[in-house]
């Protein structure tokens, strides 16, 4: 997440304010909600809703997150445990940090985290493709996101009614991809990078929950 790293900063005007076009300059930038000034016009912030059939329903009223700040990032990141992540919010101006708890129904979900050893240590950039029985989800690992903003480098996949993933691929940005297959859910899985068949094992470690696991696979060039 952003944060300020200097709410007490403060930049000069550099010339007169163009009022015709709607411009204005601030002396602090951290201070536009004190000065009720906003860089975005007030539009209420959006929280759209997947319909799974290439449309979107705009939920931002209904998870109570539209409010009219001026919104710079957006990050979600399960901080329960329960494979719904949260939402977390931060505005340019100022004011607290939004953190928006995830209260939708319980569903099935995989998160993943990556250990790269011919790609990066924690497999950014690596494609994660999870082939369901119905759907397939694909996702990309890239954490940095957003104004000055970071997720944690892992992935969650929401996985609905489908109690087992078929077959989950990594593409990992060194080439190499992995395939695992009839994969267990409702847990964390620690993925390593490796080109030779390996074993898996439930090896739970302090960061992780409980269901953890670490794996490595047959992988592909
Ligand atoms: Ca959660």
């Amino acid at each position: 997440m952003s944060q300020p790293f200097n709410t007490n900063a403060a930049t000069p005007a550099l010339r007169e304010i163009d009022r015709s076009a709607g411009e204005f300059w601030v002396s602090n930038p951290w201070e536009f909600a004190i000065r009720r000034e906003n860089l975005s016009g007030y539009e209420r912030n959006a929280v759209f809703l997947n319909l799974g059939n290439a449309r979107f329903a705009n939920i931002g009223h209904l998870t109570t997150a539209d409010n009219n700040g001026d919104g710079r990032t957006a990050i979600g990141c399960d901080i329960t445990g329960d494979g719904r992540p949260e939402l977390f919010v931060r505005q340019a101006g100022g004011g607290p940090l939004r953190i928006y708890r995830n209260r939708f129904p319980p569903a099935h979900y995989l998160t993943v985290s990556l250990q790269g050893s011919s790609s990066n240590r924690q497999g950014i950039g690596a494609r994660v493709i999870a082939h369901l029985d119905k759907t397939t989800i694909r996702r990309e690992l890239f954490p940095v996101a957003n104004f000055l903003s970071q997720a944690p480098a892992r992935l969650t996949l929401g996985l609905g009614q489908a109690d087992r993933i078929r077959r989950l691929e990594i593409r990992w940005p060194s080439g190499i991809v992995q395939i695992l297959k009839n994969v267990a859910v409702d847990r964390h899985l620690v993925i390593k990078e490796t080109r030779a068949t390996g074993q898996v094992t439930d090896t739970p470690t302090a960061h992780d929950s409980p269901s953890s696991s670490r794996i490595s696979s047959q992988g592909t060039r």
